[in-house]
């Protein structure tokens, strides 16, 4: 359904194989060169912990090398996931798709503790659509207005298999995450505890 210009939510887009697939490679990112770590923000660490693939965030700006961890370059971005993200895209926007090349992917890690204030990803230099899916925990998302961190928002409860599309004037609306529901991921999703979110982007960058 369309929550907004632009905005798209499939739920339970992805199979629980598809889930488990995805939540056994996560396991191997962790594992890879650049571990799971909480950004500092305004010198706050948040308490989202991410792995990126292809191109490492960190606030304001993107590079190769995780200079804000331990200096490594990032795994490169899997083809499977292009794939993937096209076919997320398909759903929404058949025309957009079959050129989407996403070549950044965040990986966030939620533990029933963490939140995520309300923001705006401004930091890619392309206003290519993002491609967010859920597995594990049920969380709030608050998806707010282009304007401010404020009302008016909506707050609606993402599940795991959850896809959203966030493009056209939606691309740069506030969200945020403010709460996680422990102990509702569903059995089979290949996650105990905790909520994986990735978002599929297009940085804009060479290199
Ligand atoms: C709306 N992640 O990584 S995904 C982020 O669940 C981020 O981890 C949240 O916000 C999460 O920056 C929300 C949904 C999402 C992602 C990107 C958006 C919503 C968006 C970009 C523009 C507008
Ligand atoms: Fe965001």
């Amino acid at each position: 359904r369309e929550l907004a210009p632009g905005a798209y939510w499939a739920p339970g887009w992805l199979t629980l194989e598809q889930q488990a697939w995805i939540v056994a490679r996560f396991r191997e990112w962790v594992q890879g060169p650049v571990p799971l770590r909480g950004a500092v923000v305004n010198g706050h660490e948040m308490s989202v912990k991410t792995v990126c693939l292809g191109w490492h965030w960190r606030p304001y700006r993107y590079s190769r090398e995780a200079v804000d961890v331990n200096g490594n370059r990032v795994l490169g971005f899997p083809d499977w996931m292009v794939r993937l993200g096209r076919r997320a895209l398909a759903e929404v926007d058949p025309d957009l798709a079959e050129s989407y090349s996403p070549d950044t992917a965040l990986v966030n890690y939620y533990d029933a503790q963490a939140r995520m204030g309300m923001h705006q990803d401004k930091d890619e230099a392309s206003s290519a659509p993002v491609v967010s899916l859920s597995i594990g925990d049920t969380c709030r998302f608050r998806f707010g207005n282009t304007e401010n961190r404020g009302r008016p928002y909506e707050d609606i409860d993402l599940a795991s298999g959850d896809l959203f599309v966030f493009g056209g004037p939606s691309r740069l609306a506030y969200h945020g995450i403010p709460k996680v529901y422990p102990g509702t991921a569903p059995q089979g999703c290949g996650l105990e505890e905790g909520r994986i979110n990735i978002t599929m982007r297009v940085t804009g960058l060479q290199g």
